[in-house]
């Protein structure tokens, strides 16, 4: 098997510091956990930012300074999100894809999230498909539902995405798939063998999932942008206790972790 990839998606968009005082918000904040989760055993930042008041944003100068203070720190791969928040317009969400990460997220489809519509109409596709061509961008293809990944098969053959593709599986979002085994195991037989992929449970199903991940030779994301308890009725005291606790996990299934530049070969950077 591969080494693990462990991603730490430490602020998300829907998180605050109501739901989780831990929560990292200010780029100096971002930073100094992304650090903290490099030391623990992830090679992967899955990265959103905010306003100083919390609320999400896709501005490029936030992005720009958050990826800089990681930068001075650590090798972590950065990935942006082009998800954003709900109701943000295509432009905005594609911002931070204008200052050429090595990773960005794209997600092929709509999904019911939560009570709101997470819209990825196929004009949207298109043009964050070709913006990712055109900086030289790897996306990562975040799949709520299952039709996401053949929306992103046809995509390969329509030339936006190249592969060996990398996969998502974002699962247990209100409206989105159900984050069972079975519906991993689904997901996994559903993509192009030379594909890799990595799970991302939402909630309480981010420990199990994420055990299966290592267990069938995918790789994990965790943090607080999909899960904010340690267990239950006991909130995390930050990103880097889940990136702890996976890599423990990963240790007694001897799967060693992948370094950064270790991680880059895999995934084809
Ligand atoms: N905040 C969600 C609406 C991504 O980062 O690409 C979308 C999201 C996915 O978080
Ligand atoms: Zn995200």
């Amino acid at each position: 098997m591969e080494k693990l990839i462990i991603t730490a998606a430490l602020t998300g968009a829907e998180v605050t510091r109501e739901h989780n005082p831990n929560l990292p918000i200010s780029p100096e904040e971002i930073a100094a956990e992304a650090y903290r989760c490099f030391q623990t055993g992830a090679s992967l930042i899955h990265l959103h930012v905010r306003n100083d008041d919390e609320t999400p944003t896709q501005s490029k100068a936030v992005y720009r300074e958050t990826i800089s203070l990681i930068k001075e720190k650590c090798e972590v791969i950065v990935q942006v999100s082009t998800g954003g928040a709900v109701g943000m317009s295509a432009e905005e969400r594609l911002q931070p894809v204008y200052l050429e990460p090595e990773m960005a997220t794209l997600s092929t489809g709509s999904v019911n999230f939560g009570s709101d519509v997470f819209i990825n109409s196929p004009a949207y596709l298109e043009k964050f498909a070709r913006m990712m061509q055109e900086h030289n961008v790897k996306p990562e293809i975040e799949v709520f539902e299952v039709g996401m990944i053949n929306n992103a098969l046809q995509m390969v053959k329509k030339g936006l995405l190249s592969e060996p593709l990398h996969f998502d599986f974002v699962m247990g979002v209100p409206g989105g798939i159900p984050a069972s085994l079975k519906n991993l195991l689904h997901l996994v037989e559903s993509i192009p063998t030379d594909s890799t992929w990595t799970v991302a449970g939402i909630g309480r199903h981010e420990l199990p999932l994420g055990t299966a991940a290592i267990i069938l030779g995918g790789h994990v994301r965790v943090g607080f942008e999909d899960n904010i308890f340690y267990e239950k009725g006991v909130l995390a005291e930050s990103n880097a206790q889940l990136v702890e606790r996976i890599a423990r996990v990963a240790a007694i299934h001897s799967r060693p972790l992948a370094a950064p530049d270790e991680a880059r070969l895999i995934l084809g950077l």
